[in-house]
């Protein structure tokens, strides 16, 4: 397999309510859709990096820089055996994963089509039904807070996480506690915390959270083992892990009981399915984490989370939650019991909606 033809572009998607993180407020989400041809075959990627550099390193500005300047050339005119070996393909460069995802998996969509099979089965997916939890955004006020929870769990979501920063977590989860005494609850900081806060976090512990997503710095794994010895609570890591190093040196030390896997924080399907492996040996287990994706993105995520050791609900909800008209037909949709069903087409078994994409692009590279 070789790959002809690139096209990068940014679109513009309004999400349907604001998000709020501990570093960041989104309305306006800026989209990175990366289109390959490979042998007569079309397929589609998202490079999951935004506007700012605020939740990793990435931004669209560089993602669009090292994908034209470095990823095409490195993969221009080469024999592929399969969509497998980009990933190494692309090995001198260092970093950039959201970059190297983006492209990466838009040439598993292209592999998956030419051999008219569902990506999922491609990948080695096993489950066929993948429970869905929410992600909740910081909301200004704790009976707001109740209430989309509650909105949640009415329409059938399995787990519910909630963003957190310092200072009024505690008031939160006491909230949420005593309306819903028995849901699976977490909580996600996007590392806002310091090792100062280490009594504050084992406060946590009272609430029984299924787990506390990435309390402390982006880049320090070793602080993490240092809380996690003085927690029941297990913590699980998000921005901390880019690479199957990161997810060893993790887990050797007990800096973590659980990862969240992002397609773009790891670099794409191979060196997801590689931390995968390595936790399912190790008994780690892993769920599929969002970066508010359009349709592409999020149909990249339900053929990731079909393989065997993603057991804990993930982030991947319906489009419906985001987009008032998502970039794929169908849309994606979450049955009553709070799960997705991986799709039955080839490649990744959403239709991108051409017409539509091209009225919201901003911006368009062809390389060749
Ligand atoms: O930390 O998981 C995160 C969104 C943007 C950036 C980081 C995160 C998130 C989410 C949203 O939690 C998950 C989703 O797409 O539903
Ligand atoms: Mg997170």
């Amino acid at each position: 397999m070789k790959v002809h033809k690139v096209c990068l572009r940014e679109i513009r998607m309004r999400l349907v309510a604001p998000f709020e993180t501990s570093f960041d407020r989104v309305q306006e989400r800026r989209i990175f859709l990366v289109e390959v041809e490979a042998d007569g075959a079309t397929g589609w990627g998202e490079a999951t990096a935004g506007d700012h550099p605020y939740y990793g390193p990435e931004t669209i500005e560089t993602a669009w820089h090292i994908i034209r300047d470095f990823a095409w050339p490195a993969l221009k005119g080469r024999e592929l055996g399969s969509a497998a070996q980009v990933w190494d393909a692309l090995g001198a460069i260092r970093g950039h994963n959201m970059a190297k995802g983006g492209i990466e998996t838009a040439v598993w969509d292209a592999e998956a089509r030419l051999k008219k099979t569902p990506l999922w089965k491609l990948l080695g997916g096993t489950r066929e039904e993948l429970p869905c939890g929410v992600s909740i955004g910081i909301k200004s006020s704790a009976d707001e807070l109740v209430a989309a929870v509650e909105k949640e769990l009415a329409a059938g979501y399995q787990r519910v996480k909630i963003k957190i920063k310092p200072g009024r977590e505690i008031a939160e989860c006491e909230r949420l506690r005593e309306r819903f005494p028995r849901i699976r609850l977490m909580v996600d900081a996007n590392s806002a915390y310091r090792r100062e806060d280490f009594p504050l976090l084992r406060q946590l512990e009272r609430f029984f959270l299924m787990m506390i997503e990435q309390p402390l710095e982006w880049d320090d794994i070793y602080s993490h083992a240092e809380l996690q010895k003085q927690l029941q609570t297990p913590i699980c890591l998000d921005e901390c892990i880019h690479s199957l190093a990161h997810a060893r040196a993790a887990i050797e030390i007990g800096a973590c009981k659980i990862i969240n896997m992002k397609l773009g924080r790891v670099g794409g399907h191979t060196a997801a399915q590689r931390i995968h492996d390595l936790c399912r040996e190790k008994g780690i287990p892993v769920w599929c984490g969002g970066m508010l994706e359009s349709g592409i993105g999020r149909a990249h995520n339900i053929a990731m989370s079909t393989l065997p050791n993603f057991t804990l609900p993930g982030d991947v909800t319906a489009s419906k939650r985001y987009w008032a008209e998502d970039v794929i037909e169908p849309e994606v949709t979450v049955s009553p019991q709070g799960t997705i069903r991986p799709p039955s087409a080839p490649g990744i078994g959403f239709e991108p909606r051409r017409e539509l994409i091209e009225k919201l692009t901003v911006r368009k590279e062809i390389l060749s």
